[in-house]
């Protein structure tokens, strides 16, 4: 559907005046819709949900009502400002929390938290850190959360065992013929299979605990102020649901503790940021209020290494698929996306000792 016409469904505060393509994620459409209202121009997100990622979106519309209902209750209660720590879904005209089109498009739209920046890399360790401060926040604040009210947005999302599986099997059907320009990647990944179970054999056997997570915590999943460099909210909610803290810290180490972009061609411009790396795990650590075990400590930089070896399983998965799931601007694109992630797990197996002193600090 046009997106000028999506906007029409919304109650947004005076006429619409410009709907913009907006943003770096790699999932939905997402628009900044401009309104001239009553008290000046006033911003809004809108999103067309991807129906490929997310083929149940009332599911996860139920689970994004809760959540955020859930954590404006906590902003409130410790003082915060919802409006700008927590996001709000705009309510269309007639009175429904989303929209769906005849054609079956689910659009939702909320507040635009506004004199905020979502970074692609981290500026300095104090804003990473206050990053990870967020993400691990977001963790404790949802830990009265009932998970079993959670639909499970996308089952085994970060099942790294049955992510290692949906590689061999777009490998061998290798649809696109493109296995050939990937050998070495391809060869990568398989040295690493025995690895991948860590995380859910801990979680399977009770050593570590089930959390409600956000489970994509990346840099850019997290707003930060333009003036004070500090975490304001966490956004991106489609993916919370039952998991482990160590899903959200080795997911949110995997984007931000790389000295370059996620798809940076260059792989001599790529490397692993322990600076980086401390400063997120001392934000996360506090952020998460003590509630930490012992084995989810230990577990953490093993974590960060499966997070970024999975991610980039992922990206390679694409790559052999045709590219159906992540967005991308070039033939190659999950490929190079793939080559960085891999060149991270690389240096974070040389650092491992490094990295485990530095939780052991944290
Ligand atoms: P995707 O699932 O495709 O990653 P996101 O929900 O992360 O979609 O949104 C994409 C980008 O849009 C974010 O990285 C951020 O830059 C921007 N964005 C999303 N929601 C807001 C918001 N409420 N206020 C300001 N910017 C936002
Ligand atoms: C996607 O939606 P976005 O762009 O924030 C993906 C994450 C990946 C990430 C890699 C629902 O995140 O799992 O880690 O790309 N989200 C989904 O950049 O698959
Ligand atoms: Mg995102």
């Amino acid at each position: 559907m046009d997106r000028y016409l999506a906007a029409r469904q919304f109650a947004f505060d005076g006429e619409t005046e410009d709907v913009s393509l907006y943003g770096n994620g790699h999932i939905n459409d997402t628009y900044a819709v401009t309104c001239r209202g009553r008290e000046g121009r006033v911003r809004y997100i809108m999103q067309r949900l991807n129906a490929v990622v997310f083929p149940d979106r009332e599911g996860l519309m139920r689970n994004m009502i809760a959540v955020t209902r859930f954590l404006r209750e906590t902003v409130l209660r410790d003082g915060g400002d919802p409006d700008r720590e927590c996001l709000r879904l705009i309510p269309t005209k007639d009175g429904k929390a989303y929209y769906t089109s005849p054609e079956g498009e689910v659009w939702r739209a909320t507040q635009f938290i506004e004199n905020t920046d979502a970074y692609l890399v981290a500026d300095n360790a104090e804003m990473f850190r206050d990053a990870g401060r967020a993400f691990g926040k977001f963790v404790a604040r949802l830990e009265k959360f009932d998970a079993d009210s959670l639909f499970e947005v996308i089952p085994d999302f970060h099942n790294t065992v049955k992510r290692y599986e949906a590689f061999e099997r777009a490998l061998e059907r290798d649809v696109c013929a493109r296995a050939a320009d990937a050998a070495a990647e391809i060869a990568f990944v398989k040295e690493r299979r025995q690895g991948c179970a860590l995380l859910v054999d801990a979680l399977k056997g009770g050593e570590i605990p089930l959390r409600v997570t956000h489970n994509d915590t990346k840099l850019n999943n997290v707003l930060i102020d333009v003036d004070t460099k500090r975490a304001v909210c966490v956004i991106d909610l489609d993916t919370v649901m039952p998991g482990t803290m160590l899903y959200d810290f080795g997911d949110g180490v995997r984007a931000g503790c790389s000295t370059a972009r996620e798809d940076e061609p260059d792989l001599a411009k790529v490397d692993f940021d322990m600076t980086l790396f401390e400063a997120f795990a001392s934000g996360f650590l506090n952020g998460m209020e003590g509630s930490v075990t012992a084995r989810e400590r230990e577990l953490m930089p093993a974590a960060a290494r499966l997070m970024t070896f999975e991610c980039g399983m992922r990206f390679l998965t694409d790559y052999l698929s045709g590219d159906t799931y992540f967005k991308t601007a070039y033939p190659e694109h999950n490929l190079v996306r793939a080559r960085t992630q891999f060149k991270l797990v690389g240096r974070m197996e040389e650092l491992a000792p490094v990295m485990a002193a530095a939780i052991a600090r944290a």
